[in-house]
């Protein structure tokens, strides 16, 4: 691993944090970049109150001087707005059981009751507080990073929503990913078909109004890599592999899948795979097609890299699921905490950093370099020689 990073923090904690090492030196970032990408993540219908109340506000703490890296490791810092008013439940400092507000009736499907089992906990917040997917938030500015990085070398970065509940976008998209962005950023589900987009809100509507919850897919598309990132060598360097386990990371993810995936399975080789074409600029084949998503072999083919997730829905019903208070075994309905009806949207846009993240430690792994020139210098003698 070139690059690596962890995060830190609790939903309703002070602040989260981040810490994103081997970036060379000479990347250029500044504050509106990591915003513009911190505010993406807050969009999306079908979210609750808590995105009004936060400002994802990133300090940049080291790594970083008159807007390069150092390739020193880069801290950020996110302070939760919210913070103030869970100060006394979330302190550090042991507190009386009144003020703990513990909780002690899972929701299924969340990590709240296996978490509190393998831990010891008899209250679940020690769980959720972490297991919560505002954790992403540190993750998304962490990668921008990333995708600062592959952008100054060409690769460009895009999703969209694919399905919520049963309504699905039938569209497929080949054109310009940025054309694509700035279209399904503008739509209130990310996605790209509108009249698909308006039956989104709908859905979300109705499932607000019962009390329950949606989840649904998202695309993510990398354009413009070159190609042989990853290997077929040895199991754990295969792109996928890495691919999957990014994405398998985040929250209420419970399946990927790369180019045509699932849909090969029923395929006949002939109409599986993607055939050659002679090469127009005599450096690499051309394909008619590209079922493979982008990867054979554990190793980008330059096609655009296409990733899709699956993402179930939220664990938190307002409407809730039966369950039973572990202090007394009793049955009940599950704890209600105030939640989003639907986070695909912010899904999606979470998918981009994923996959930026991956990318990036793989340009690094194959070009090296300690600066930013060395890297370009290095990728560009990679393509003009192929
Ligand atoms: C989340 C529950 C909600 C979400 C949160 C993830 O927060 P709260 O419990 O404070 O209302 O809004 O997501 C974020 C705060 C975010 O920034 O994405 C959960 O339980 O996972």
């Amino acid at each position: 691993m070139r690059l690596r990073y962890l995060t830190a923090g609790e939903s309703h904690g002070k602040a989260l944090v981040g810490i994103l090492e081997g970036l060379p030196s000479g990347l250029e970032i500044n504050s509106e970049y990591i915003q513009m990408q911190m505010k993406r993540r807050k969009l999306g219908y079908g979210r609750g109150l808590r995105q009004k109340m936060e400002d994802d506000f990133v300090q940049i703490l080291s790594g970083v001087r008159h807007g390069q890296t150092l390739a020193s490791p880069v801290s950020l810092l996110v302070e939760n707005q919210d913070w103030k008013n869970w100060s006394d439940i979330m302190q550090a400092e042991e507190c009386s059981t009144e003020i703990k507000r513990k909780v002690e009736i899972p929701r299924p499907g969340h990590a709240d009751y296996v978490g509190a089992v393998k831990y010891k906990f008899d209250d679940m917040r020690n769980v959720l507080e972490r297991a919560s997917a505002r954790e992403t938030t540190i993750r998304v500015a962490l990668a921008c990073f990333a995708k600062k990085l592959l952008e100054d070398l060409g690769i460009k970065i895009a999703s969209r929503v694919k399905q919520i509940g049963e309504v699905f976008d039938p569209t497929n998209f080949d054109g310009n990913l940025q054309k694509m962005l700035e279209i399904v950023d503008a739509r209130a589900c990310r996605c790209l078909d509108s009249t698909s987009d308006q039956k989104m809100c709908a859905v979300i509507d109705e499932a607000k109004a019962k009390g329950d919850t949606l989840g649904g897919s998202f695309e993510v598309i990398a354009d413009g890599l070159p190609i042989g990132l990853g290997s077929y060598v040895q199991w754990d360097r295969r792109l996928e592999a890495e691919i999957g386990k990014a994405f398998l990371s985040l929250n209420a993810i419970k399946a990927v899948e790369i180019g045509s995936g699932f849909e090969l399975a029923k395929q006949f080789g002939s109409k599986a795979h993607d055939e050659y074409l002679p090469s127009s600029t005599a450096k690499t084949l051309n394909y008619k097609t590209n079922h493979s998503g982008g990867i054979d072999g554990g190793m980008t083919t330059s096609q655009p890299l296409v990733v899709r997730a699956s993402m179930k829905p939220l664990s938190t019903l307002m409407n809730p699921l039966d369950s039973v208070k572990i202090s007394t075994n009793e049955a009940t309905k599950a704890h209600i905490e105030r939640s989003d009806v639907t986070a695909v949207p912010a899904a999606a846009v979470i998918g981009e950093s994923l996959l930026a993240l991956v990318l990036a430690n793989a340009i690094l792994e194959k070009f090296g370099g300690d600066s930013m020139n060395e890297l370009k210098q290095r990728v560009f003698a990679w393509r003009s020689g192929q």
